[in-house]
């Protein structure tokens, strides 16, 4: 970690940007095929953030469905000697919700994390998919939503969601976290706002796991944990960046962040989506390294002033 330090501090805020700017520039290596179909256009929010065949969640197809109806935009997205630890997903539209817990249905998801506020500068970013009120139900073809209780924090809000097959009247748990204070094409404020809903996350995922007892045999950490903004790659990209970093930081003491990066593109294409994000990924790093003592002093005094010089 001393290495990332000293990395930061020689390459600076330019350094760091250029760097993403050479990894931004390479062309997405895979086809976007299903995310192309005519019948499927209108199941994407942006028509320039598409979804890779090769690594796509591919619904299951009853035998009355026909073959377009597989199609949800979301990658799964491996995580640190974790395969498909995650999936990447955009933010649920009226039309896509259905798709969006029927996957969560298929994949057995427990954790979903919502990086982005419904409504940001007047605009919608994200359908309303869930309730926000205590003891309220939507419905979404075979799935009804109910949700169980609400915890509001000062940068996240937590709330129990009861998901029931409407085919089969099975009902699941499912724990939503939406991080409330991170801007869209921005970073947040303070990386430690961050990092502690992070640290949460992953405390949950865990906790839901063990309650599975063996159910889980074989896949140690669980079902993939849903992470999703608005396009689902710049928050959410910068959120798995992190997860993955830190995981290998408390196991190995070391860390690859444009491998990382990389890496996550490779599985969802444009996955963290501008320049400020791959910087604060480092910083973030760096502060959560510092807070766990791994790190005596942290002197990134050059990076600064590199970074008013350019102003
Ligand atoms: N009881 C669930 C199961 O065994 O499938 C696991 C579960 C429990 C999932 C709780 C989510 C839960 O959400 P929360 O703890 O946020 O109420
Ligand atoms: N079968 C268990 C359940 O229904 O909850 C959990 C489970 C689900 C286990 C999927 C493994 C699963 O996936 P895979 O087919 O990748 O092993
Ligand atoms: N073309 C869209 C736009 O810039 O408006 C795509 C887009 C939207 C890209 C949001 C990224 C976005 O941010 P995030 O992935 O963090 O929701």
């Amino acid at each position: 970690i001393e290495m990332i330090v000293q990395m930061v501090k020689d390459l600076g805020h330019q350094g760091l940007i250029k760097e993403y700017a050479d990894i931004r520039n390479r062309a997405p290596e895979g086809t976007f095929l299903h995310a192309r179909m005519r019948n499927n256009l209108t199941k994407n929010r942006y028509t320039d953030v598409l979804c890779y065949d090769h690594s796509r969640v591919v619904l299951a197809r009853d035998e009355d469905e026909d073959e377009l109806s597989d199609y949800i935009n979301a990658n799964f997205v491996d995580g640190y000697k974790q395969k498909n630890a995650y999936i990447s997903t955009q933010g649920p539209l009226p039309k896509t919700s259905q798709d969006f817990w029927r996957m969560i249905w298929e994949q057995h998801c427990l954790v979903i994390v919502m990086t982005t506020r419904v409504m940001e500068r007047g605009r919608v970013k994200c359908g309303q998919y869930w309730e926000t009120t205590e003891e309220t139900t939507l419905e979404f073809g075979n799935y009804q939503v109910r949700t169980i209780s609400v915890e509001c924090n000062e940068d996240y809000t937590v709330a129990s969601l009861e998901l029931k097959n409407l085919k089969t009247d099975e009902i699941r748990n499912v724990s939503h976290w939406q991080f409330t204070s991170w801007p869209d094409y921005g970073v947040p404020s303070t990386a430690m706002a961050m990092l502690n809903f992070l640290q949460k996350v992953r405390d949950k995922q865990a906790q839901l796991v063990r309650a599975l007892g063996d159910t889980w045999a074989g896949h140690p950490r669980g079902p993939p944990i849903v992470v999703h903004c608005s396009a689902g790659i710049g928050r959410t990209g910068t959120f798995i960046t992190l997860d993955i970093c830190i995981s290998r930081l408390e196991d190995v003491g070391t860390a690859d962040i444009r491998g990382t990066v990389e890496k996550i593109r490779s599985q969802r294409a444009y996955s963290i989506q501008m320049p400020d994000q791959y910087v604060f990924c480092h910083l973030a790093l760096i502060e959560y390294a510092y807070s766990r003592g791994m790190l005596q002093t942290v002197d990134l005094a050059g990076f600064d002033e590199r970074e008013q010089e350019s102003d």
